[in-house]
């Protein structure tokens, strides 16, 4: 296993549409054992593979405490069942030290594959169903600071680079 590189906004790899996995072999699933890794490692709750700059369609979460219940989802899709929106205080591995609202769908339905290629579908709410949202953003080149006004969002930006001057 390995602990990889995160990258971080405003870095243009991010922007980056990742493409579908298409069979799910011995390296997707070294993969997904290296994104759990670097996650847990970083203390996150989520990681797509486009913020390691693998640009294939995998997500991992872990929203339990003892960090043993990991969810993999390989070219993930979800559909919004209704209108309720859910605000939640979303930060991002890849936009480290940031913390703001974002509102999105509170009920969506997910379809997947799993770490064994197996075909799942779930119906979350609550974090969950922000996170895998969150996830799947990142897979489509989208961050979370992409909800904010622009304003927030060149604030953030500018915050990180003068940081890391
Ligand atoms: C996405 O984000 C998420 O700034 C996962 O200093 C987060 O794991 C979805 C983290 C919240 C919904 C709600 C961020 C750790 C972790 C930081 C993360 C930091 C340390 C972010
Ligand atoms: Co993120």
């Amino acid at each position: 296993m390995a602990i990889l590189d995160i990258l971080e906004f405003p870095d243009p790899l991010l922007r980056t549409v990742a493409k579908p996995v298409q069979s799910v072999d011995e390296k997707i699933q070294q993969l997904i054992d290296d994104m759990l890794e670097t996650m847990y490692a970083a203390q996150g709750i989520g990681l797509a593979a486009t913020q390691i700059n693998v640009h294939r369609q995998v997500i991992v979460i872990d929203l339990s405490d003892d960090k043993q219940s990991p969810l993999v989802l390989i070219n993930p899709s979800f559909r919004v069942l209704d209108d309720e929106a859910f605000d939640y205080q979303e930060g991002c591995l890849s936009v480290p030290g940031f913390f703001e609202e974002v509102s999105r769908p509170a009920h969506i339905e997910v379809k997947a594959l799993g770490r064994d290629g197996e075909p799942f579908e779930l119906i979350p709410d609550g974090l969950l169903a922000v996170c895998i949202q969150h996830e799947i953003d990142h897979l489509n080149g989208k961050l979370f600071v992409d909800h904010l006004s622009a304003l927030k969002r060149d604030r953030i930006k500018q915050k990180i680079k003068k940081d890391r001057r």
